[in-house]
């Protein structure tokens, strides 16, 4: 890959991704330790994920008031949410916010894909190479590129001679999509195909929704926010703040201290109806053993199913869509407005593709491997992402002595903390694979690594170090505990999910995400940075800020 590096100006650090953890690394590096950073953008604003996340429906399924920088209590008290969750065109405007108010647009390069990085062992800089053919230079090289920013699109034959129009729900069109009196065909029914559904329903003539692996969902009873509890967001930041830090997930409510078996079978029914009510994440948080116990699970599963059940009129269509072969909330546990009532509309029909596989594309629609055929107008791709690993790959990594990062995760993703991998030094990523990321409320997790990351170069610009690494040893280690972590879950039974990056064919099955809990990883990293960064090995050298000249 050419590398024009040779005008470019030399960096502290380099940052890429302006979604909410490149912003608040540019934030801190610039304004907290003085730095030269700089952000590699690919899309045309801010927002990451929220960026290219356009589809009808998409909406966090955080809370708004924890789904959002917690860092700054001046930045908190000037928001204001208006729904409890915060739909995407309302993200972005925070993001933005963030970004003016912060003044990050300027050392912000929008429309620039990175598509190369190669450490420079002998210059101790890493060289960042662009699709439009700019090179960058810096010390530190910081992946803010989220867990799910690669678009997993099935490579089913006939796709490329199909005569409608496709998309997939994590690149949507800028301007939208119009499906008025449109025959659209969906795949995909993870939290993504469940909130666009509803949506694309009510303006389609008729939507085919073709479901391979049925899920649960429980209502997410999304509203404005009362005066009230705006008011009571303002006068406990401090409380909801420590709520978050605390809790295992991120979220700002707390898992109850009890087991499903303590309970009758009335007392459960009782508060699971009232939770249901509630809606939201919250649902699993009723009991501790959830995720622990499958006889616990069960109970919360039936309890889901019979709700399919009861909500769907069609009892054939409610047969397919309770029909679900994996324990509550094992995958990622989507929340919905009006998804199983979709399923009553006269232009909404179920399609099983596990019982009837999708063949191929026509130029005309759908083909089922039965012969049946779907004609339609419009495809929507809501087939997931190529997670945690897919953005990390796509930057083309080179470190110490031409070893390829795709090379070093060939049997999957290794790392320490999932902040560094060994071999790539002065790299850190952020919300990697090995880190709670994707089971914790995503602002929560990306402002612990920041502030880790931002502390550690600090350290090192403090005391004369000019490359941190990491080893084999501790990698293998932290791996130990990965796995140690998920195993103590139902986390890991699920053949299908993207957890274990099943549903990329050809990928490694290893459960990437760290289970064992937010609050508890993050004591574990502050105790490592506490006893001088054990598992990491630092080199003293010229001092990292003459990278700068
Ligand atoms: P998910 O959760 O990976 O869901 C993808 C869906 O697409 C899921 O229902 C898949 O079925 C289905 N899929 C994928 N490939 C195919 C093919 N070839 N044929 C039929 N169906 C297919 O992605 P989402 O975007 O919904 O959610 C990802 C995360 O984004 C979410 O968890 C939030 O954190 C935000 P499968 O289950 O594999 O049988």
């Amino acid at each position: 890959m050419p590398l024009d590096t040779a005008a470019a100006p030399t960096l502290d650090a380099l940052i890429i991704g302006a979604g909410f953890s490149g912003m608040y690394q540019l934030h801190s590096l610039r304004d907290r330790l003085g730095m030269k950073a700089m952000v590699l953008e690919a899309g045309g604003g801010v927002g990451g994920t929220w960026y290219w996340n356009r589809y009808p429906g998409a909406r966090c399924d955080s809370e708004s008031h924890s789904y959002c920088y917690a860092f700054s209590e001046a930045l908190w008290r000037e928001w204001e949410w208006t729904e409890r969750y915060p739909g995407h065109e309302e993200i972005r405007r925070y993001m933005n916010f963030v970004a003016d108010r912060l003044d990050l647009k300027r050392d912000i390069r929008f429309n620039t894909r990175v598509i190369a990085c190669r450490y420079d062992e002998a210059a101790n800089l890493w060289r960042v190479s662009t699709e439009t053919g700019e090179g960058f230079s810096a010390r530190y090289l910081i992946t803010a590129v989220g867990c799910l920013s690669t678009a997993n699109i099935p490579k089913i034959p006939g796709l490329e001679a199909f005569q409608g129009e496709w998309y997939h729900t994590g690149s949507w069109p800028q301007e939208g999509v119009d499906f008025t009196g449109k025959r659209v065909g969906q795949i995909g029914t993870g939290s993504t195909g469940i909130q666009a559904v509803p949506v694309i329903a009510a303006q389609a003539g008729h939507l085919a929704v073709f479901q391979r692996t049925a899920n649960y969902s429980v209502p997410a009873r999304n509203k404005p926010l009362t005066p009230e509890f705006k008011a009571w967001v303002r006068d406990n930041w401090a409380a909801i703040r420590e709520t978050m830090h605390s809790t295992v997930n991120g979220h700002p409510f707390t898992i109850e201290d009890r087991s499903v078996h303590e309970v009758s079978d009335e007392e459960l029914k009782a508060i699971l109806e009232k939770a249901w009510e509630r809606g939201g994440l919250q649902f699993r948080a009723n009991f501790r053993d959830v995720l622990l116990d499958e006889g616990a699970n069960a109970k919360l599963a039936n309890f889901v199913k019979d709700k399919i059940r009861s909500i769907v009129k069609d009892p054939e269509t409610a047969a397919k869509l309770a029909e679900i072969d994996h324990p509550y909330a094992a995958k990622r546990p989507p929340i919905d407005t009006d998804y199983f009532e979709a399923f009553n509309r006269d232009n909404v029909a179920l399609v099983d593709v596990r019982a009837d596989p999708i063949e191929r594309i026509t130029p005309k629609g759908v083909r089922l491997r039965s012969g049946k055929e779907a004609e339609l107008d419009i495809i929507v791709f809501a087939t997931g992402f190529d997670a945690m690993t897919g953005p990390l790959m796509g930057l083309n990594i080179i470190g110490v002595d031409g070893k390829t990062l795709a090379k070093e995760w060939e049997a999957g993703p290794r790392t320490y903390l999932g902040l560094q991998v060994a071999g790539f030094p002065n790299m850190f990523t952020i919300t990697g694979p090995g880190s709670p990321s994707v089971l914790c409320n995503m602002p929560v997790c990306i402002e612990q690594h920041v502030e880790w990351i931002t502390d550690c170069i600090a350290h090192l610009r403090a005391n004369g170090i000019a490359r941190i690494d990491t080893t084999g040893a501790a990698m293998e280690d932290w791996g130990r505990e990965v796995e140690r972590a998920a195993n103590a879950t139902l986390l890991p039974r699920v053949p299908h999910s993207w957890y274990l990056g099943a549903n990329v064919p050809g990928k490694p099955r290893v459960f990437m995400p760290y289970a064992g809990g937010m609050a508890r990883y993050r004591r574990h990293c502050a105790e490592i940075a506490a006893k001088g960064y054990p598992g990491f090995v630092l080199e003293r050298g010229e001092p990292a800020q003459a990278a700068a000249e």
